[in-house]
């Protein structure tokens, strides 16, 4: 097949994908997507309970102020069918589908220096030559299958929770092993509980659940949304994303025993699970304060399952609350006490095979008809190390990052020039809120494509030099903060062997954007165009 030429291609049609495509809509623009649809993280995550953890009203796009005016969240916590719905209106409503290449991933890049385009092949045997590449490939989109020898022996059926069939799946009658208690497993697990004969949950870290507090969303708080939108999402970039929290300004060593119990109390049943969290100024920066929160959940959890040895299974011990991403559960806790529901620890005892019948730890053998993994992702690198990326002399970026990723302001590296990422490594990524610093990015990247294209420029690409400096920002941020001591997505330490340290920024979205910002009216500092 020959080649066709193109102005950008971006990869993926979630939704940074979806917008980058609006927002470059006066350019020749091909988008290559893997799944049948769009929605990106909420197409895939099609998992029983899948729900995101903000509030709607805040998490969606804030670009067209018709779109935010007309659009209706049923509640207040949406779940991924209405995301998924949204997603659609919206790649309908801005005629964004045609451009999109459905069923198609990007398998290869290679950049040519002569003429300072990139070559994109597809799986389906596409190949577009352009100028540019935006990789909206999503941090949480590569899923992790922890390396179980035996896994086509077993002859029930295996899920990943991030490949959920669009078929319904009825576990009724069934005995079934489920893996993983992050955020996906807490969601799962109780509607699970519910159909299945006998659910058997593999833990190896708990998790911190919060209750969710969703309900039906009422009029009057729409209302006060719609009315305030512009200010609103104004408010959220000034934030860490999230503007329901109200952020304490007083340590939680300021306040008696009975006042940090009321404070916490509050939190717990407050509209937002990340409250705790910033219940007290000093929760993510001082391991007392965090301490004392950590006890407070700790009393929660011992208070609503009725096992005492499942209680304390369940008790996060080895890494302080908001290390790893909160989770948010409906019933989780409570679905410990039903008698077909059963917690094993794989800490103790890990997952060493499956097999015909099940799987083994090393342990014993345990049996099932299915088994779901919610063993989450190869997160941050995982979707551009997947595919092969060759930039300038025929480097790869699975080479050049194979001690861990290098960006400089997380939307560029060295060596492989006009091709930015959004919400890349060394963003703010869940640190912030997607859909919202999503856009921010696509609109500073658009800004500098449109800006390139002015000044006839043909070629952008980050400096060593300046890759280092952001390194340095990063590992700043990160040592001030508690983050830093969970084994977690964030550093890589969730998935054996992975190298990297810190992939995220946690200095707050406010100070990545003006960082964002200052490098390019200082003349576009740690950048070098031709
Ligand atoms: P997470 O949060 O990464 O959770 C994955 C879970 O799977 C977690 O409990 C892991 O334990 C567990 N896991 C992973 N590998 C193994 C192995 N080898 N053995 C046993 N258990 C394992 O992914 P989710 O999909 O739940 O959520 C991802 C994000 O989506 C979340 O952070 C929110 O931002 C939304 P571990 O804790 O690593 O010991």
């Amino acid at each position: 097949m020959g080649s066709e030429n193109a102005d950008i291609v971006i990869i993926g049609a979630g939704f940074s994908g979806l917008y980058a495509m609006h927002r470059l809509r006066n350019y020749k623009v091909v988008c290559f997507e893997a799944g049948d649809g769009v929605g990106g993280t909420w197409y895939w995550n099609r998992y029983p309970g899948a729900r995101v953890d903000i509030e709607s009203m805040e998490y969606s796009y804030g670009f067209d102020e018709a779109l935010q005016q007309e659009w209706n969240w049923p509640e207040y916590f949406s779940a991924q069918p209405d995301l998924e719905r949204y997603a659609n209106h919206v790649a309908d409503r801005f005629g964004l589908r045609e451009q999109v290449r459905f069923s198609n991933p990007v398998r290869r890049l290679a950049f040519d220096e002569a003429s300072n385009l990139w070559h994109v092949h597809s799986e389906q045997g596409d190949h577009v030559v352009c100028r540019h590449v935006i990789a909206a490939t999503g941090s949480l989109s590569a899923p992790n299958l922890p390396p179980w020898p035996g896994r086509e022996t077993f002859t029930g059926e295996i899920y990943h929770t991030a490949r959920w069939p669009k078929e319904n799946v009825d576990f009724s009658g069934q005995r079934v092993g489920f893996i993983g208690t992050g955020s996906s497993g807490i969601q799962a697990t109780p509607i699970i509980a519910e159909q299945a004969d006998q659910l058997c949950i593999f833990q190896r870290t708990p998790a911190f659940c919060m209750p969710s507090g969703n309900r039906p969303l009422d009029e009057s708080h729409e209302h006060d949304w719609k009315t305030n939108y512009a200010e609103r999402r104004e408010q959220m970039l000034n934030s860490y994303g999230v503007s329901l929290v109200d952020y304490s300004r007083f340590s939680a060593h300021d306040c008696t025993p009975e006042e940090r119990e009321q404070i916490l109390e509050k939190a717990w049943h407050s509209r937002s699970a990340f409250q705790l969290l910033f219940a007290f100024s000093d929760v993510m920066t001082d391991k007392q304060a965090n301490d004392m929160v950590c006890d407070f959940v700790h009393r929660k959890i011992r208070a609503i399952v009725h096992d005492p040895e499942t209680a304390e299974l369940l008790c996060p011990t080895s890494y302080p609350i908001g290390g790893k991403r909160l989770c948010m559960g409906n019933g989780y806790y409570e679905m410990y006490n039903r008698e077909n529901v059963e917690l094993v620890d794989v800490r103790s005892s890990p997952i060493v095979e499956l097999t015909a019948k099940g799987l083994r730890t090393t342990d014993q053998e345990y049996e099932f008809d299915a088994i779901v993994m919610a063993t989450g992702f190869d997160a941050v690198t995982g979707a551009m190390t997947r595919i092969d990326i060759q930039g300038r002399a025929g480097n790869t970026l699975l080479e050049k990052w194979k001690n861990g990723p290098t960006t400089h302001l997380g939307s560029m590296v060295a060596g492989f020039p006009n091709l930015f990422m959004i919400h890349g490594p060394a963003t703010p990524g869940a640190q912030a809120q997607m859909i919202t610093s999503g856009e921010w990015q696509v609109n500073w990247t658009a800004d500098i494509i449109e800006d390139m294209q002015r000044k006839a420029f043909s070629r952008i690409e980050a400096t060593v030099d300046a890759e280092q400096a952001w390194a340095q920002e990063v590992d700043a941020c990160a040592s001030q903060s508690l983050l830093r001591l969970a084994d977690s997505w964030y550093n890589g330490k969730n998935i054996e062997g992975k190298k990297g340290g810190f992939m995220v920024y946690v200095g707050g979205f406010p100070r990545f954007a003006q960082l964002c910002e200052q490098a390019i009216e200082e003349d576009y500092s740690g950048f070098v165009l031709e």
